[in-house]
C-alpha cells in the first residue's frame, strides 16, 4: 500500500511511523508513507495556511491554494491518486472501511486539516471521499489518518508476525474477543479457567465462542443486527441466558 500525508505537522506522524507495526511494514517494503507539509506549499513569505471565514465567524479556515498546488504537483493524475480527507462530516471508518482501502490500487493521499475548517473547495474539488473517526472533536486530521493507515497495515498480508492473529479480531468476526490468560496458573489467588489448561480444543473453541457470543451480549448487543447467528450459536445464547 502507498499512502502520502499532508500535515502541518509532519513530525507528529514521523513519530508515530517510526515505531510499531508500522515501521516493520515499512522496512519489509509492505507499506510506503511519505508525510508532506503542507507549508511547502505556500507561496507567501509567512508560509501562511490558514485565513479569516468569509461571513464571519469564529476560528480560522484552512486556505484552499497549498492544497490544490500541492496536488497539482505531487499527484497531477486523478487516475493514480484517491484523496481522503479528514473531516468530523465524513463517512464514519470502521473495520470494513479498512479493508476497502486495503484493496485500492491508487496511492491514498490523507489530507489532515486543523482549525475550524478546510475551504469547501477543497473538499469538493480535491476530495474523492471524506472520512471521520468518530462522533467527538479532535484538534486535527493528523490522529485519524495514523488510525486508518494503523488500521489497514495490520490487514497487509505478512504485516502482522503471525498471520492469524488479523483474521481472529473481534470485528473481523463480527463479535467481541473472547477472554485471553497467560502465565501463571494462578495469579494472587486468581485461577485460569480450567477448560484452557485442558487441552480439549474442541471444548477450547466452544468455550471461546461462548465468551464472544456473551461479551457482545453484555457490551455491544447492536453487534448482533449484522450478525448471522449459527444454529450451534443460539444453543450456546440459550446456555447464556439461562446462567444469568
Ligand atoms: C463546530 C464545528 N466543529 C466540528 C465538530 C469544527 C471542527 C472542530 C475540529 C472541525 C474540525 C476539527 C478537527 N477535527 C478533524 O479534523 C477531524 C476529526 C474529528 O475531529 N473527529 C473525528 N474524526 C475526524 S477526522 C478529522
Amino acid at each position: 500500500m502507498n499512502c502520502s500525508v499532508v500535515t502541518i505537522f509532519p513530525e507528529v506522524i514521523n513519530a508515530y511511523l517510526g515505531a510499531s507495526i508500522m515501521k516493520r511494514a515499512i522496512a519489509k517494503g509492505l507499506l510506503t508513507v511519505n508525510v508532506h507539509d503542507l507549508r511547502a506549499y505556500t507561496s507567501d513569505k509567512h508560509h501562511t495556511v490558514d485565513d479569516y471565514p468569509y461571513g464571519g465567524g469564529a476560528g480560522m479556515v484552512m486556505k484552499p491554494e497549498p492544497f490544490f498546488r500541492i496536488t497539482e504537483e505531487l499527484w497531477p493524475d486523478r487516475a493514480t491518486r484517491k484523496i481522503i480527507l479528514l473531516s468530523p462530516t465524513g463517512r464514519k471508518f470502521d473495520q470494513n472501511c479498512a479493508e476497502e482501502l486495503l484493496g485500492e490500487e491508487k496511492e491514498l493521499v490523507f489530507f489532515c486539516g486543523r482549525y475550524e475548517a478546510i475551504d469547501e473547495r477543497v473538499h469538493q474539488y480535491l476530495a474523492d471521499e471524506e472520512i471521520s473517526v468518530g462522533d467527538y472533536v479532535l484538534t486535527g486530521g493528523e490522529l485519524p489518518s495514523l488510525v486508518i493507515i494503523d488500521a489497514v497495515t495490520r490487514l497487509i498480508p505478512g504485516a502482522l508476525g503471525d498471520c492469524r492473529s488479523a483474521e481472529a479480531d473481534s470485528f473481523s468476526s463480527g463479535l467481541l474477543d473472547y477472554p485471553h490468560y497467560t502465565r501463571p496458573e494462578i495469579f494472587s489467588g486468581k485461577e485460569v479457567p480450567p477448560v484452557l489448561l485442558s487441552g480439549n480444543h474442541s471444548e477450547v473453541s466452544r468455550w471461546r465462542k461462548k465468551q464472544a457470543l456473551k461479551a457482545t451480549l453484555m457490551k455491544r448487543p447492536d453487534l448482533f443486527d449484522t450478525y448471522t447467528l449459527s444454529e450451534d450459536d443460539m444453543k450456546l445464547l440459550d446456555e447464556i441466558k439461562e446462567e444469568n
